[in-house]
């Protein structure tokens, strides 16, 4: 059960893990579409909104120069060729006239007599508008007529100029509003007064309404405001074309992410059940890395080192499975295996080379454990070992709990077998500590002994646990020697042993035994002369 929810929770946290960036990537992306869509919305409105400040300027030019310099009577020879004038000079003008009671009676095209209507509304500064204007003349023009209430002077632009913008999506509305109705005075597309109503007299104001992003724009000078809406199916199409790529993106992310963390997981969960098969399968077995005298370079030992490989062929490192056997308790079943595996293997290894040694790693919970004592009687009787044949060997973690640990290594190393601490200065340990033990053996660990002949700061510390193993007066072994040089300055130290690939990498019994012989035959070449 405790399983299946680390396995929800692990694939949750890969959901989560590879979600969260596609999520917060497309968020991202939307808001990049529509703040770029506002932008476009925007610089639309603003230049309808100059162009029409423009025709406004224009318009109120024409029509204040005529209330000044105009004649007596508007519709005067002179009068008309003033407005000509007038008219040819602006260009966003296309006509300029007088209007009496509705009618356009003259202007810079001579005299007529036309109806105009009534004015659509009335400006603050006293102008009249008419939108939507038809001459008869012209039946396909319509003109937007502006008329100041004062003199009658009247100026006529093209209805579609003010909206004379380069728009590519006829799906945007376009417009210009009088701010005195509130209506569209020219517009294109949809047009929603919901729009008008909540902007009031702001200068700028964007907003989207769910269905368009619309931006308004308010003239400074003039009663109108122009205003674009963008549909915001434009914003979505942005995004579906990047969505298109990163969702399937993260689909296939997230699921090789999910079966990976799946497969460790598994793999994880399910390694204490296998250690129990292995057990029963006899999946262990041992190698033996020498130990050997730096001084006569001779082999004086052999320390056992645990493998496993799988029936599948697979090797899987003790750095892995040992840790996870110290969790789920199962350290005590490993260490009785490796103890009988050495029995099996040594036979009558001390008979024929008494002072060799075979050092057997323990772990914390094998020093709190009466039990060891009795697989190592076991096995000290089994192969008749002597003093000093057999070495267990503790890491510094073992010497943690100081009550039970030192009774139990006192009464190992009251039957001949000496102790020896492991991966020294990887640990906890403080010197008070080491003195509360009786030990033998000091294992100067692997990371010191390769900081040797390197500048390293770290280099230093080889040199002071040198000097705390002599004051404690126990005999060195150094772990990971890989060069000459590492084995010169450790001699001259005044190391004793030394373990490493420079002397011997870990293999099996019978290669030991074999290269254990055949130099002892070889050192055995002299006496045998003397006979
Ligand atoms: O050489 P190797 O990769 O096997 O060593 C890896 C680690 O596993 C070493 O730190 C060693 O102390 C530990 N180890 C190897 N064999 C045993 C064993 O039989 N029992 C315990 N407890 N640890 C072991
Ligand atoms: O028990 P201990 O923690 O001492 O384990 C020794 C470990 O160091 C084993 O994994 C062994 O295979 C490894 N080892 C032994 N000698 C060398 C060496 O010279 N170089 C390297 N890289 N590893 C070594
Ligand atoms: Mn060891």
């Amino acid at each position: 059960m405790r399983n299946k929810t680390f396995v929800a929770i692990a694939i949750f946290i890969v959901l989560v893990a590879v979600s969260t960036p596609i999520a917060i990537s497309l968020y991202l992306a939307w808001k990049q579409s529509f703040d770029d869509q506002m932008d476009i919305a925007a610089l639309l409105a603003e230049d309808i909104l100059r162009r029409n400040d423009e025709s406004s300027d224009q318009t109120l030019g024409i029509l204040t120069t005529l209330a000044a310099e105009g004649d007596a009577d508007p519709c005067s020879v002179e009068n008309i060729r003033l407005m000509g004038a007038l008219d040819l000079a602006s260009e966003h003008v296309q006509a300029v006239g007088y209007v009496k009671d509705d009618r356009l009676l003259c202007s810079s095209y001579g005299h007529h007599n036309t109806p105009l209507g009534p004015a659509n509304y009335i400006t603050p500064y006293g102008t009249a508008v008419r939108t939507l204007v038809e001459f008869p003349v012209l039946p396909e023009k319509r003109f937007l007529i502006s008329t100041d209430l004062k003199s009658g002077y009247t100026v006529a632009i093209h209805h579609n100029r003010p909206l004379d913008v380069f728009v590519d999506e006829p799906s945007i509305s376009v417009g210009v509003l009088s701010s005195v109705t509130n209506s569209p005075i020219v517009s294109r597309g949809e047009f929603k007064s919901a729009w008008i109503d909540s902007v009031g007299q702001q200068t700028e104001s964007r907003f989207s309404d769910g269905e368009y992003l619309v931006v308004v724009k308010h003239s400074s000078k003039y009663a109108f405001a122009a205003y674009v809406a963008v549909p915001a199916t434009k914003v979505s199409d942005g995004l579906r074309r990047l969505s298109r790529f990163l969702v399937p993106f993260g689909l296939v992310a997230g699921a090789l992410l999910a079966w990976m963390v799946l497969c460790l997981a598994k793999r994880q969960l399910a390694l204490p059940a296998v250690i129990k098969v292995a057990l029963k399968r006899n999946e262990f077995f041992l190698h033996y890395q020498p130990i050997v005298d730096l001084q006569t370079g001779q082999w004086v030992g052999a320390e056992a080192l645990i493998r496993w490989q799988r029936p599948n062929g697979e090797m899987i490192r003790p750095d892995l499975f040992i840790a996870v056997a110290e969790e789920v308790g199962l350290i005590p079943r490993i260490t009785e295996r490796v103890i009988s595996l050495i029995g099996d293997d040594i036979h009558d290894l001390f008979a024929r080379h008494p002072k060799f040694h075979i050092a057997i790693n323990l772990s914390a919970v094998d020093l709190q454990s009466r039990q060891t004592i009795e697989y190592l009687d076991v096995l000290h009787k089994k192969t008749k070992a002597g003093p000093g044949n057999l070495i267990v060997e503790a890491t510094e973690r073992g010497f943690m709990n100081v009550g039970v640990a030192k009774e139990i290594l006192d009464e190992v190393r009251a039957r001949g077998i000496e102790v020896a601490i492991d991966d020294f200065g990887t640990g906890y340990s403080s010197l008070s500590y080491l003195e509360s033990f009786n030990l033998d053996y000091l294992k100067i660990d692997k990371s010191f002994v390769d900081t040797l002949g390197k500048d390293a700061a770290t280099s230093q510390v080889v040199l002071h646990i040198i000097d705390m193993a002599k004051s404690l007066n126990l005999k060195m072994i150094a772990e990971g020697v890989e060069t000459e040089a590492q084995a010169q300055l450790l001699r001259q130290r005044g190391v004793q042993f030394a373990q490493g690939w420079h002397f011997g990498k870990p293999v099996p019994f019978s290669t030991l035994l074999e290269q254990l012989d055949k130099s002892t035959a070889s050192l055995a070449v002299t006496p045998r002369v003397d006979l």
